[in-house]
């Protein structure tokens, strides 16, 4: 176990100096992630949340340490049994990091460093076990206790290292032109009035995060390209420079991930600014056979976009900036791709590079290969915000947000206790992709109470009571909560 600590914390020193993609417990982290069943995936996105990700580093952390055992006890009895253990290890970190996008040229050596540091500390600790005279194993305590303490605490220390290289992201002192296109002046939203009601725009601080990124893409302006190819008659590249030199647009629009349970906060509002796909896709010319357009992303992250989304008039963009700041690393600085009316993984594709025109037959997305519906617009949902918790009988104010992202909302309504659905007042209207908050004021009495919310969609169809989970694209149900008062 201590060899096998030691080598992993040097692999993970080169890693983190190398590229974060190439570091031996990053590589495989990532790999599971890729080869890990969907409904693991939902599981870890339902419970663990956001931290899933160090979860994962520490549990392949403890895999590592415990073939390391194995890999101890066998070369008790076949020195070489050792070696092989941690050179089985070694090809294992070495295929992880060639199938990652990210891990670069020089990837394979942290994994090789690994599995050599780790043989030659058994060896180590083996030759004085043999040397020693036998009755007296203090030598081999001694090294055991060296390389074991500097291996764990070194483990440890560098399993977030990697990651840990976040420079902010900058345009490198170009700012952005202004917007050809802007909304209209946003509105004041609820939340100056209703306590605990989700702001109308989310700070970005705030704003839910969801990816299979281990470590954050650390892309450069100067050096990323954004290529439109595939079924065009004019394919092209274009630099950062020569993206927000075309006219930018700015747009108040609502994200979530299908993976948001009824209620729950995998969504976010801003105003983002961005290039008009369409615009790139005229100048591309796509052929009339084109059906979808694959996204992908600089760590190998694809979304299959339908080519009609893209053309009917929605403004999906190529979004540089939200909530009038460049975007963040976490929100896939330099560039994302965002589709109005679409979840995430069909249209929101972060640290951009391509944008690729073809068919639903040649390629398929990343998470339409692991089950999740190729089509997925996003479906009428609405969330109660507050009462969260036990309330004092009296005057107070049920209230939350709902979406139909680019259908907009048209009535929200409330029920308490199984009695009439009540028309909850609107907050103000941002436009059809985005929320709308709103809110019930509510004489509380006293007891348990169970209240509902449901929202009626732009077009005025209402949002389906049928409870269904997030697979296959989206869930849907009303949001009940029990609410205690007095
Ligand atoms: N490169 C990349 N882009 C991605 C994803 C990803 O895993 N990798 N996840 C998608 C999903 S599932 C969602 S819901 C949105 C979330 O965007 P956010 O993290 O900025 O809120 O990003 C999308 N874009
Ligand atoms: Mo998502």
């Amino acid at each position: 176990m201590a060899a096998a600590a030691l080598g992993t914390a040097a692999g993970q020193v080169l890693g983190s100096l190398i590229s974060p993609a190439s570091a031996p417990l990053q590589a495989v982290g990532a790999a599971v992630i890729d080869l890990a069943p969907t409904g693991v995936k939902e599981w870890a996105i339902a419970t663990v949340g956001t931290a899933d990700k160090p979860l994962l580093l520490a549990t392949v952390l403890v895999v590592v340490c415990g073939l390391g055992a194995l890999a101890g006890l066998g070369a008790g009895r076949q020195p070489r049994a050792g070696d092989l253990v941690f050179i089985a290890l070694g090809v294992i970190g070495i295929v992880a990091a060639v199938t990652r996008p990210a891990a670069g040229p020089w990837g394979v050596l942290p994994s090789v460093v690994a599995a050599a540091v780790s043989i030659g500390a058994l060896r180590w600790q083996l030759g004085w076990d043999r040397r020693a005279p036998s009755g007296s194993p203090k030598g081999f305590d001694r090294r055991l206790l060296l390389t074991g303490g500097i291996g764990l605490v070194g483990a440890v220390a560098t399993a977030g290292l990697p990651a840990a290289r976040t420079a902010t992201p900058t345009s490198a002192g170009r700012p952005l032109p202004p917007p050809a296109s802007t909304p209209s002046a946003f509105p004041t939203g609820l939340e100056q009035t209703v306590a605990g009601i989700s702001p109308l725009r989310t700070p970005v601080p705030d704003f839910y995060r969801v990816d299979t990124a281990l470590f954050l893409p650390q892309l450069d302006p100067a050096g990323w390209r954004l290529a439109v190819t595939g079924m065009v008659a004019n394919p092209f590249t274009l630099t950062w420079d020569d993206l927000v030199a075309m006219p930018l647009i700015e747009r108040d629009v609502t994200l979530t991930c299908v993976s948001n349970e009824i209620g729950g906060p995998y969504c976010g509002s801003t105003r983002w600014t961005g290039v008009r796909v369409a615009d790139l896709l005229e100048r591309a010319q796509p052929s009339a056979a084109a059906e979808q357009v694959l996204s992908t992303s600089a760590d190998g992250f694809t979304a299959s976009t339908p080519l009609r989304a893209l053309l009917d008039g929605r403004d999906a963009m190529i979004a540089v900036a939200m909530d009038g700041q460049l975007l963040t690393r976490e929100h896939g600085f330099p560039a994302r791709l965002l589709t109005p009316g679409l979840y995430g993984y069909v249209g929101a594709t972060k640290w951009l590079t391509q944008l690729k025109l073809t068919t639903y037959a040649a390629d398929e997305a990343y998470w339409t290969v692991r089950g999740w519906a190729e089509q997925a617009p996003v479906k009428t949902a609405t969330r109660i915000d507050v009462p969260r918790g036990p309330v004092p009988a009296g005057a107070t104010v049920v209230a939350g947000v709902a979406w139909a992202t680019h259908r907009g909302i048209s009535k929200v309504q409330v029920q308490i206790d199984g009695g009439p659905w009540q028309d909850a007042r609107l907050g103000p209207d941002v436009g059809l992709d985005y929320w709308r908050q709103w809110y019930l004021p509510w004489d509380a009495p006293p007891g348990e109470h169970r209240l509902s919310a449901r929202a009626y969609d732009g077009t005025g169809v209402p949002q389906t009571a049928q409870v269904r989970g997030v697979l296959p694209d989206g869930a849907t149900g009303y949001h009940v909560i029990e609410v205690q008062v007095g």
